[in-house]
């Protein structure tokens, strides 16, 4: 796979390479921790996957084997949340996770070594999850002083059953890869050297199917969670391919043309 740069940045790499973005955090030094500049690069890489046409799937990723993210930087955790060089305090990775449920594209969350936190809470928000043989998963709220009670809790118990899901954020113990396989936590355990490439590879299967009904079934998933506001991005994907059809043309050609619209050649289905 040829990885080519598609956009500068200080805190993420944002690749492309066939049809697939890989976006990668890249704060080793902290185990990916992320500040709000963080946040706002993969904001903004994201806003780029979605516009972009060539791009079905995306890889998220944390730069190295130890962590794929430890959630927010607890260093510039300020009062209000984690402050940037704007000074003002941001939860910013929340806007994210509602970014990455609605990105009408498959994102597969590729980790090796810690996920951990908020950023725990990254992989979950992600369709699928690949997990190295190192990958170690758990929440640290409760004993860090913060908790992620919107999808952090409401995913998760979705994800794993409420039994499981308040064992983890009441225990905040760590769970090695096998241990959330057997959970329905992640989709694989591959060694450690494997899991970019098998990445890959998920992706490329995704690739060969239809967009739009992947653009569909992942607006489906989140229909219920999200209420109101899943149903307007499932019901938008509606009207985009109401767009498509001659029937849809025929209201806005009559409307410009002046005339009364002609729907009587289209069948009402039962
Ligand atoms: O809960 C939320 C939110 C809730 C609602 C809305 C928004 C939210 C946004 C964020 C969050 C959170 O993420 S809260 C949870 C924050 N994260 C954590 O509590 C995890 C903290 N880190 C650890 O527990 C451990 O570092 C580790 C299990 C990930 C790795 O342990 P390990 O391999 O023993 O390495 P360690 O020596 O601990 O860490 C390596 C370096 O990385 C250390 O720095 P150094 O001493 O070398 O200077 C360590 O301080 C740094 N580091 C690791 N994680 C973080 C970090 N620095 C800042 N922030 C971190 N999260």
């Amino acid at each position: 796979m040829h990885w080519e740069t598609a956009h500068e940045y200080e805190d993420i790499r944002y690749e492309k390479a066939s049809g697939i973005a890989k976006i990668t955090i890249n704060r080793p030094e902290v185990r990916n921790a992320f500040r709000p500049k963080t946040v706002s690069e993969l904001i903004d890489a994201f806003n780029r996957v979605r516009d972009d046409s060539e791009v079905g799937v995306v890889i998220l990723t944390g730069e190295g084997d130890l962590a794929f993210c430890s959630g927010g930087d607890q260093r510039v955790r300020g009062h209000g949340g984690y402050v940037g060089d704007d000074e003002i305090p941001r939860l910013n990775v929340l806007d994210l996770q509602r970014q990455i449920r609605m990105l009408p594209k498959a994102v597969i969350a590729a980790v090796a070594g810690y996920a951990i936190g908020g950023g725990h809470v990254l992989h979950l928000v992600c369709d699928l999850t690949i997990a190295a043989e190192n990958a170690r998963f758990g929440q640290t709220g409760p004993r860090v002083g913060s908790f992620d009670a919107g999808y952090g809790t409401g995913i998760l118990a979705r994800t794993i059953g409420m039994k499981r899901a308040k064992e983890i954020w009441f225990l905040c113990r760590q769970y090695d890869a096998h241990e959330a396989y057997d959970m329905g936590l992640v989709n694989k355990v591959v060694p450690v050297d494997r899991l970019q490439e098998e990445a890959v590879l998920w992706a490329q299967e995704i690739l060969e199917k239809s967009p739009m009904a992947i653009r569909f079934l992942k607006a489906s998933f989140n229909v219920d969670t999200d209420g109101l506001a899943g149903l307007q991005q499932m019901a938008g994907d509606a009207t985009m391919m109401f767009y498509m059809t001659e029937e849809a043309r025929e209201g806005k050609n009559a409307f410009l043309e002046k005339r009364q619209p002609d729907f009587s050649k289209f069948p009402r289905l039962p």
